[in-house]
């Protein structure tokens, strides 16, 4: 998740004796044992009332990036209540969110799944039965050596899953590398297109987590005058203290503080930009890429662009930086945004304004100030580039900033989401090296489980191998949902993965009964983090880095095992559970982890000091993204074929004559404006609206999706504009049917001028509810029923996640 040291070593100010102090401070209202972790209470001179609770440290695991901090309260070997994070400075507070703080509910869920268990429906029914640890670990063994014997190691396949992040969290690669390896994966669900595309334009090594290629809201805070998001929702997506929700309120107010402004742009009014109104620029969804054209036609026609910026640090904005291969055709950027080459249509307003719904005077004006600003910091959310156009989307909103010459200076951005916490303070469990070559876009498993070896680096962005010599045999899904309720079209993932004589073997790893666990053939119950010794470097604000170590705080339920112990002995089945042991249990690996990570970094806490004191934290600098290149493009030049920012990128030119593609399918040498399948101007009178997604509050995906205080606190609904709502007869409250070419929904309505009109939006992650061997109406409310499954052109990727065109009507 983050880059390890890369560049920031060093941070300003020792926090280990801030971290402790607040602990004893904590410690008077507590009792001592606060100050010591896990040491029971009545040590230390607390008071006898509490003599049985202890506390433990721990984590929140799951996939919002956060990894806040929980500190657990327990009585007799059961956790009974939680505080989050009380110690240190109060503004490195890495305090849980509303979900992390409902974690109890999950731990102590009646829902837990307890024991092993295997399939004895049909896949996808949910009928299990018990049985013992001995017989499902044979049984895999013997599933892993057949399918190998048979069809060899690149027919294993481990899915993309997120649903745990923790230092020892998931050592399935290690275990499958020592049999010979799987079939990889490249990108993910999260970044998929924004991955694939913009290393073209800025570089390979240009990766969406980082901090080299954006800068940190903190540089925003610090020196922007005007902030401008594209789809990104902090308030939503970065919550808990961990994250950068506490960085944007601060950003807000310095730049508000110093004149400027924070413009919101999104087919939604969303969390971040709740009580500010003035600040939501509603946009229809999938159409960015024709609103940064309208703000480019603007700068240029204007004479606003940064000429020597862009001659002197880009390839291919006018016919000056073209390169030779595509010199004098008019295929520069400048030829498509003023009309004279491509489409030959001029992108002005008044052409984007059709697209976009926004009023071309409000284009106008957005462009005027970015024109004038002294320090624009624009950022994109992984929003629009979850679309089918997200390849060409994500690289013209990096246009902007690019035009401007406003990159690698304080307070700007490159156009790119927010940077990352540039320090990894411990690492993971090392995963060894994978043998298989072949590899595969992460989006693409269920076409590579249907006819794998159909599949080629030209039609299906295989890479490591020209094709695939096998199908998809072995899924191996740890910690994920990505089965069906979070990967798309699960109507149709349904008929592929419920036929036997495709994929031969299923196993899933989980905590409770989910979508993708119907599936499995091999059911395991997972002990939670909270349940074991638990280490991991904290999440995404860029403010402060730290790591805790802690746990038990409970003994896990019924049979539940650690996935370590699980995987050894698997491994064992195979001769070489000395390999991946090292002779060591886990608890050795996360203090020679912590160890390592401590050695590299002078100023974290020993050992025992951090086994007392739970958590450490410290501050980090600001980032300032491409600042060494910007400084000296010669001694610092971006990994792209020039060393250059490529605005027209002639490998992405070759790509285009390459590749195989449907019909309707563009790759572009350029970023423009394409519609995208289900995207702009494909609705029509079977499915008359817009329709897409939104990560929600109340869940981390689908995580958390079945604890119903939560669902109270933030309901699935689908969002409806009150002009489609009306002529449809729908009031908040009602129940809807939303039918798409690709399933069937029910959801509540919630009836609000927060959403364009003509698109409706609904939060993914909901748990799908539907008789999959009856009428396949999915009572959960699960967007991804509504998905069509149709990996985009370049990445291959989940384009289709907040890409749909529906009907709604009263159900
Ligand atoms: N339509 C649409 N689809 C989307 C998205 C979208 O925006 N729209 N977003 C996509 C994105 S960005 C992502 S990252 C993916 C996320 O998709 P997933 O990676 O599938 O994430 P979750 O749904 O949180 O599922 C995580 C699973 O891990 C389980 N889990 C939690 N803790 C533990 C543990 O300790 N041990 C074990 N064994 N299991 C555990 C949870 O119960 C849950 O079933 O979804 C993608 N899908
Ligand atoms: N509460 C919560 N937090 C999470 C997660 C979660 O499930 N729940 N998931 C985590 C994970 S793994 C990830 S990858 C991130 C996801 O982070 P993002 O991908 O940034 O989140 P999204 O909600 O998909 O999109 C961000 C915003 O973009 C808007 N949007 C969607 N399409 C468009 C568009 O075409 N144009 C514009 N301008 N806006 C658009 C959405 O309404 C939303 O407000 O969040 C992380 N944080
Ligand atoms: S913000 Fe994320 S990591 Fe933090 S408590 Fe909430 S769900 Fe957990
Ligand atoms: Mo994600």
């Amino acid at each position: 998740m983050t880059t390890e040291n890369k560049k920031h070593a060093v941070s300003r100010r020792n926090f280990v004796k801030g971290t402790f102090a607040g602990a004893v401070a904590g410690a008077g209202l507590l009792g001592g044992a606060s100050m010591y972790g896990c040491a029971p209470k009545g040590e230390e001179g607390s008071t006898g009332a509490a003599a049985e609770e202890t506390i433990a440290w721990s984590q929140c695991n799951v996939n919002c990036g956060g990894n806040c901090v929980f500190q657990w309260h327990s009585k007799d070997g059961k956790v009974v209540y939680m505080e989050s994070d009380n110690t240190g400075d109060i503004n490195l507070q890495a305090r849980a969110c509303l979900r992390g703080r409902s974690m109890r509910r999950w731990l102590n869920s009646p829902d837990r799944l307890l024991y092993p268990m295997k399939r004895v429906g049909k896949r996808g029914e949910g009928k299990f039965e018990q049985i013992s640890w001995d017989e499902a670990i044979q049984t895999i063994a013997d599933k892993l050596k057949y399918t190998i014997d048979t069809y060899g190691n690149d027919a294993i396949y481990v899915n993309y899953a997120t649903g745990m992040y923790s230092a020892t969290g998931n050592p399935s690669s290690r275990l499958l590398n020592l049999l010979g390896g799987y079939l990889k994966r490249s990108y993910d669900y999260s970044t998929n297109m924004l991955s694939a595309a913009l290393p073209f334009l800025y570089g390979d090594d240009c990766g969406p987590y980082d901090d080299v290629y954006a800068s940190s809201m903190t540089e925003a805070e610090a020196n922007s005058d005007l902030v401008v998001m594209f789809g990104n929702s902090p308030a939503e997506t970065r919550m808990g203290g961990a994250n950068i929700v506490w960085d944007f309120a601060r950003v807000r107010e310095a730049v508000q503080g110093r004149g400027g402004k924070i413009v919101n742009i999104d087919y939604r009014m969303n969390e971040s930009a709740s009580g500010h109104p003035e600040e939501w620029l509603p946009i229809r969804p999938g159409t960015d890429a024709a609103l940064a054209s309208a703000i480019a036609h603007e700068l240029i026609a204007n004479d606003q662009v940064d000429k020597e910026f862009l001659d002197t640090y880009c390839v291919g904005y006018d016919e000056d930086t073209m390169p030779e291969s595509a010199k004098g055709q008019n295929k520069s950027y400048k030829d498509y945004i003023m009309g004279t080459g491509y489409d030959m249509v001029e992108k002005t307003p008044e052409w984007a304004a059709e697209i976009t719904q926004i009023p071309a005077d409000t284009i106008r004006s957005l462009a005027s100030d970015l024109a004038s600003a002294e320090a624009p910091f624009v950022v994109q959310g992984w929003g629009p580039q979850r679309h089918t156009n997200g390849e060409d989307t994500c690289r013209a909103i990096c246009m902007i900033p690019i035009l401007l010459g406003k990159i690698g200076l304080p307070g700007t951005n490159t156009g790119q989401r927010e940077a990352e916490p540039s320090v990894a303070l411990v690492g993971g469990l090392p995963s060894g090296k994978n043998p298989v070559e072949a590899c595969i876009p992460c989006y693409e498993w269920v076409n590579a489980v249907d006819h794998g070896k159909e599949m080629t680096a030209t039609n299906a962005g295989v890479t490591g191998v020209e094709k695939l010599n096998n199908d998809i045999k072995f899924l191996w899904n740890y910690a994920g949902n990505c089965l069906t309720n979070q990967h798309g079209d699960i109507n149709y993932t349904h008929e592929v993965l419920s036929d036997e004589s495709k994929c031969e073997f299923i196993l899933v790893w989980d905590t409770v009964m989910t979508d993708s666990a119907k599936y499995a053939d091999i059911l395991l119950p997972d002990a939670m983090r909270s349940e074991q010794l638990n280490m991991k470097t904290n999440g995404y604000t860029e403010w402060y880095t730290g790591v805790v170590v802690g746990g038990p705080a409970q003994d896990a339920p019924g049979e539940c095992r650690t996935s370590y112990d699980v995987m050894a002995d698997i491994a064992d089945k195979f001769g070489v559970k000395d390999q991946f042991t090292e002779g060591k249990t886990q608890e050795d690996w996360i203090r020679e982890l912590y160890e390592a990570g401590a050695e590299k970094d002078s100023e974290m806490p020993s050992w025992d000091e951090i086994v007392k004191q739970g958590v450490y934290k410290r501050e980090l600098p600001t980032a300032i993204g491409l600042k060494d290149f910007r400084d000296d493009p010669e001694a610092n030049p971006l990994a792209t074929p020039s060393g250059k920012i490529e605005i027209y990128s002639e490998r992405l030119a070759d790509i285009a004559a390459t590749w195989e593609l449907e019909e309707g399918e563009t790759i572009n040498p350029i970023p423009v404006f394409t519609p995208g399948f289900q995207g702009y101007g494909s609705v029509n009178d079977e499915y008359p609206l817009y329709c897409t997604g939104f990560h929600h509050k109340s869940r981390t995906h689908s995580s958390f999706g079945f604890i119903p205080e939560l669902e109270q606190v933030a309901r699935q609904q689908l969002w409806i504009n009150p002009a489609d709502a009306e002529s449809r007869g729908i009031v908040s409250g009602d129940m809807l049917s939303v039918k798409s070419p690709a399933g069937e929904i029910r959801i509540e309505a919630k009836v609000t001028s927060r959403i364009v009109p003509g698109t409706v939006g609904i939060p993914q992650g909901a748990w799908h509810k539907a008789d999959m061997f009856g009428d396949k109406v999915d009572e959960g409310g699960c967007v991804n029923t509504l998905t069509t499954y149709k990996p985009t052109p370049l990445a291959k990727g989940n384009g289709n996640a907040h890409s749909m065109i529906v009907q709604v009507a009263k159900a």
